[in-house]
């Protein structure tokens, strides 16, 4: 068994349904939270994503980034600066939202890290406002963009396998590129 860690950080606007989701993914679809408890600062997760048809299993840790402005600095510490960034961006975007300022703000930014984010778009069990438009953000960034609700289970593993799996694929491709040989 090979297990590799790769860091993520869960971002998107204020109750965009980050954490709702990730509580979701990490008990396995039984633990949807109904209210609303922002995160203060950030919360950790780790857990294991297992690559089929492969000895790999790919330890996710996750920080969930808690959105609310008094909470800036700390995001801002965890994800640049001298902390060792994270390697994929999961931005979740609200479809009950009126407006996608996050998302577009984000992209703005940071530029040089647009080829790794993966966006998400939540809570389509109430509403595919923004869908549309953010698939076409994803289309316009080349990345990938999977719409889902936490609240009924709907591809909710979705975007975390995804992650799992491209970082599985770097570390291929990093060995095959350094001609050192797979452990
Ligand atoms: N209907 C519905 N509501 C959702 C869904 N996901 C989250 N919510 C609700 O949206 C609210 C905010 O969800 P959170 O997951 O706490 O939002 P957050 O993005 O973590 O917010 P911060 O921690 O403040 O950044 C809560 O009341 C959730 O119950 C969903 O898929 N469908
Ligand atoms: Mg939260």
């Amino acid at each position: 068994m090979l297990f590799l860690r790769c860091k993520v950080a869960l971002i998107g606007s204020a109750a965009s349904g980050k954490s709702a989701l990730l509580q979701v993914f990490h008990s396995s679809q039984s633990a949807f939270p109904k209210s609303y408890l922002m995160t203060m600062g950030a919360e950790l997760v780790l857990k294991e994503v297992r690559i089929p048809d492969s000895p790999v299993v790919v330890e996710l840790l996750i920080q969930d980034l808690g959105a609310q402005a008094i909470y800036d600095s700390v995001t801002t510490s965890l994800t640049s600066g001298d902390a060792c960034p994270p390697t994929f961006y999961l931005l979740c975007v609200d479809t009950t939202s009126a407006s996608m300022d996050y998302a577009y703000s984000w992209f703005d930014k940071h530029q040089s890290a647009a080829s790794s984010a993966i966006l998400v778009a939540t809570k389509s069990d109430v509403s595919d406002r923004n869908v549309a438009e953010t698939q076409a953000l994803a289309e316009t960034h080349g990345i990938p963009c999977f719409v889902t609700s936490a609240a009924i289970g709907k591809d909710v593993d979705a975007p975390f396998n995804y992650t799992a799996q491209a970082f599985s694929q770097m570390y291929d491709d990093f060995i095959q590129a350094s001609g050192a040989l797979r452990v």
